[in-house]
């Protein structure tokens, strides 16, 4: 009863910002993201009557933040699965887990794989991000491979809100997201319950629903068609507006830090350059900077360049959750 499995992150196009159900973790709109090679999370999961309790090692550090709502997931692949034994979870990542680059999206999806195989549960991929997404909406989208769509769905059981590849990462191998390091400082303000509150007060909370519905649109064909300045321009707009209702909760949330700005201004300055460059925002204070493979280097180089930038990740389309043969322990 022990099983390994692997996922990456995923750095949303089109963002997803509130729930329409918060149990179900359904959403207000349907979201589309780049599951990216290189920002990973391995994970492996042992059930074993020998286990007194739940114990969770993410990066060395026995977890004890968000612990009731992963622990929550595992008892309902649990009654799933119908197992009682407790679990031994040892989770690593390749990237700095409070740094904003998604990997709650990697980590819940790597977990939830794991965890199902490990309980005997043989799940399809449409089963596994509706699972997944109960788990963390965003990691629905990292089980699967390159461009992931998140259904907003229609039904109150949430079983039509699901993910699934629209265009795998060899319909277009060029296109990187450069994620920048700016600050590893763990965020102010949780995205569950910012989001909720957005829902709840933000005054353009129902003109964000209707923009994003438009984005999704515009960036779905923009990638069918491999088209970046449709898509990267659509994306980076569609941050902006995320980021607009953001500030215009109540309490405001800014993630925004001084470094953030700096970086928005230089990719518009290369942008006025000639150059084909535009960024996008989650959760936190890390711009990513949407390029072509062309002109990753030469914009990576750039970027290092600026005081601000600590680190740098280039990320290609990549593989969805997978399992692994070898256990981390
Ligand atoms: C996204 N974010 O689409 C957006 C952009 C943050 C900003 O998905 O409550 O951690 O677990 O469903 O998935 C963060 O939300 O929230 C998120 P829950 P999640 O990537």
């Amino acid at each position: 009863m022990k099983a390994t499995a692997t996922a990456n992150a995923n750095i949303a196009l089109v963002k997803y910002w509130g729930k329409r159900d918060s149990k179900l973790i359904l959403p207000q709109t349907g979201s589309l993201s780049m599951t990216c090679d290189g920002l990973s999370t391995v994970t492996t999961i042992e059930f074993s009557p020998e286990y007194q309790q739940d114990t969770i090692t993410i990066n060395d550090e026995e977890l004890r933040k968000d612990e009731k709502d992963l622990i929550g997931h595992l008892e309902k692949i649990r009654g799933i699965a119908g197992i009682r034994h407790k679990a031994k979870i040892i989770s690593e990542t390749n990237f700095p887990v409070a740094a904003g680059l998604a990997s709650s999206a990697s980590g819940l999806a790597a977990f939830t794989l794991a965890a199902t195989k490990a309980a005997g549960l043989n799940l399809n991929q449409k089963d596994l991000t509706i699972l997944t997404r109960q788990g963390s909406g965003s990691a629905s989208r990292s089980i699967c491979e390159g461009f992931a769509e998140w259904y907003r769905g229609q039904k109150e059981d949430g079983t039509d809100s699901f993910a699934e590849t629209i265009a795998g990462k060899d319909h277009w191998p060029e296109f990187r997201m450069i994620a920048t390091i700016l600050s590893e400082k763990q965020k102010a303000v949780g995205s569950r319950s910012g989001m909720a509150q957005s829902v709840a007060n933000c005054p353009y909370y129902s003109t964000w629903v209707t923009e994003a519905t438009k984005d999704l649109e515009t960036i779905r064909s923009g990638i069918k068609e491999r088209n970046f300045e449709k898509v990267a321009a659509t994306a980076e707009l569609n941050c902006l507006k995320m980021h607009a209702v953001m500030m215009t909760t109540t309490p405001p949330i800014v993630y925004w830090i001084p470094q953030t700005l700096e970086v928005i201004h230089f990719v518009r300055l290369m942008r006025e350059e000639g150059l084909q460059t535009y960024f996008t925002i989650d959760g936190g204070p890390q711009v990513k900077v949407m390029c072509l493979e062309k002109d990753a280097e030469k914009i990576n180089k750039r970027l290092h360049d600026l005081e601000s930038v600590k680190k740098t990740v280039i990320c290609k389309p990549g593989d969805g959750a997978k399992l692994l043969d070898k256990h981390l322990f």
